[in-house]
């Protein structure tokens, strides 16, 4: 017999629902609520997954393209900017973000074999400072000395305070300057 105190009326519709059906249907309702937040959440884990794999493939195009700007001299791989001048930070990091560091010339044959790549009295950011302590030049690559230098005449300076602590190649011989100036750079790609 159904409870008349229970019983509500739909609208207009005239459909009589009782308590115990309108639980049954809020019981349905919650459940088929639960397993969609389940599938939603299933479904996002699995799009971020996606997500994740394209930007690896992305980053493994972007590094391969920018690999091939690097091309052989002698026994190791170099790229020259000729056409973008930025500090010596900025180029560092221009190289890292190909994939290499900037140069650092190991030898004279090295050295020979890349001025032939660059105008002539124009600068070249490579890996030589001496930002950390007056006087000794060190590799931004290596963080030790280098066993290779070139300088010209009347370099480098040095004097406390000074503010020429990078390096650039500047017709095939080195030269340390303010690192703040605008120069091309060369960057050696990572074995
Ligand atoms: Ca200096």
């Amino acid at each position: 017999m159904m409870d008349k105190q229970a019983v509500l009326e739909a609208g207009q519709t005239g459909i009589k629902i009782t308590q115990s059906d309108s639980r049954k249907i809020i019981e349905n309702i919650e459940t088929k609520i639960a397993a969609l937040e389940k599938l939603i959440s299933k479904k996002l884990a699995e799009i971020i997954s996606l997500q994740n794999n394209m930007e690896q493939h992305f980053s493994q195009i972007k590094n391969t393209l920018l690999k091939m700007n690097f091309h052989r001299l002698g026994s190791r791989a170099f790229y020259v900017e000729k056409n973008m001048l930025v500090d010596w930070t900025t180029a560092e990091r221009k190289c890292r973000e190909m994939g290499g560091q900037l140069a650092t010339i190991e030898n004279e044959t090295e050295l020979i074999q890349i001025k032939k790549e660059l105008k002539e009295n124009t600068s070249y950011w490579i890996d030589l400072n001496d930002i950390q302590s007056e006087g000794k030049f060190i590799s931004s690559v290596t963080w030790n000395p280098p066993t290779y230098f070139k300088w010209h005449n009347n370099h480098p300076f040095v004097h406390t305070g000074n503010i020429e602590d990078c390096v650039f190649l500047y017709n095939g011989k080195m030269q340390d300057f303010d690192c703040n100036y605008k120069g091309n750079f060369i960057c050696q790609n990572v074995n």
